[in-house]
């Protein structure tokens, strides 16, 4: 019996890595019945007849798992956003930072395409990023042409996840690190292929150390798991603010006595997360609950 990591899952079989080592794999019989899936990062272990034939006994109990893609044991989440082309949304960010925290993770927030903003732009996203670095995230502003393995080091070890809009550079990245990879990348003519998505599964690669996971882009956020009441909690700063109202289940909305609300008109919490907050409060508050 072997112990090593999924990499990868295409049509049913998974590939194992260990040491170095691939394995292609598949679940026993058994993880059907039961209708549990193993996903990629899991830690598993398996028999193996040959490289490409092994079955898959066990899955080691995750840490964590993010639902889409579906990835587990994720130690660093990477929101990858760019700074144009696609523009650079606060929007998109505060809702990509509220499924993250939804899943425990504080993430990480990388800019790229720096080389194709206009110095009005640069400035424009660095000091949006300011703020996010005051409410307590890291983030990085790069491009293509910058040292990635600098970038990537600073991330510590671990399986670091990139997600993010697609287009805005996931794959590229990669092929910077690794160009014997040779990813599939978006070609330039972006009238063609808007709304295609380059990346189409989940694959880990192997860092200094730790694993680096190629998502496929998304254009719909899933927030079936997220109540209305949790959102402030996906906000930091409003989060921390929040303890100090009046009422413990504030809302941050009408209610008398608001800490979060008081700080927003002293300039403390900036007026578009909290407009982002509301926007989100108030769409999860009105959606039709699926049976
Ligand atoms: N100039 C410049 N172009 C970049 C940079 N990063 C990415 N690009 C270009 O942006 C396009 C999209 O990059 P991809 O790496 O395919 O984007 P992706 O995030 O992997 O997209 P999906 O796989 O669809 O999710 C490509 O044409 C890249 O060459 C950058 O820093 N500077
Ligand atoms: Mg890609
Ligand atoms: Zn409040």
């Amino acid at each position: 019996m072997k112990t090593g990591r999924i990499i990868k899952s295409i049509s049913g079989v998974y590939r194992v890595d260990v040491k170095g080592q691939m394995y292609d794999t598949k679940p026993r019989g058994l993880f059907r019945k039961n209708k549990f899936s193993p996903i990629v990062g899991d830690v598993v272990d398996f028999e193996v007849e040959n490289v490409n034939e092994g079955y898959i006994h066990h899955v080691h109990s995750r840490k964590n798992e993010i639902k889409r893609p579906p990835v587990s044991n994720v130690d660093h989440l990477i929101i990858v956003m760019s700074a144009v082309e696609p523009d650079f949304s606060t929007q998109l960010l505060d809702r990509f930072l509220v499924i993250a925290h939804s899943y425990h993770l504080r993430p990480r927030i990388l800019v790229t395409k720096k080389d194709l903003a206009s110095d009005e732009t640069q400035q424009k996203v660095s000091q949006l990023l300011n703020v996010y670095e005051e409410m307590g995230y890291k983030t990085q502003f790069i491009s293509m042409h910058d040292d990635i393995k600098k970038v990537f080091l600073e991330w510590g070890d671990g399986l670091a996840v990139l997600s993010g809009q697609s287009g805005v550079g996931k794959s590229t990245l990669l092929n910077q690190y690794y160009p014997e990879l040779m990813l599939e990348t978006q070609h330039i003519s972006k009238s063609l292929n808007r709304g295609r998505h380059t990346t189409r599964h989940v694959e880990l690669f192997e860092r200094s150390h730790g694993f680096i996971a190629d998502t496929p882009g998304f254009s719909a956020l899933d927030y079936d798991h997220i109540q209305k009441d949790d959102i402030k909690k996906y906000f930091m700063e409003i989060n921390e603010y929040g303890e100090h109202c009046k009422f413990r289940d504030c809302n941050h909305v009408k209610e008398p006595k608001c800490n979060v609300k008081a700080e927003l008109e002293k300039g403390n919490i900036a007026q578009f997360r909290y407009d982002h907050y509301l926007q989100l409060f108030n769409e999860i508050a009105n959606r039709k609950e699926r049976y």
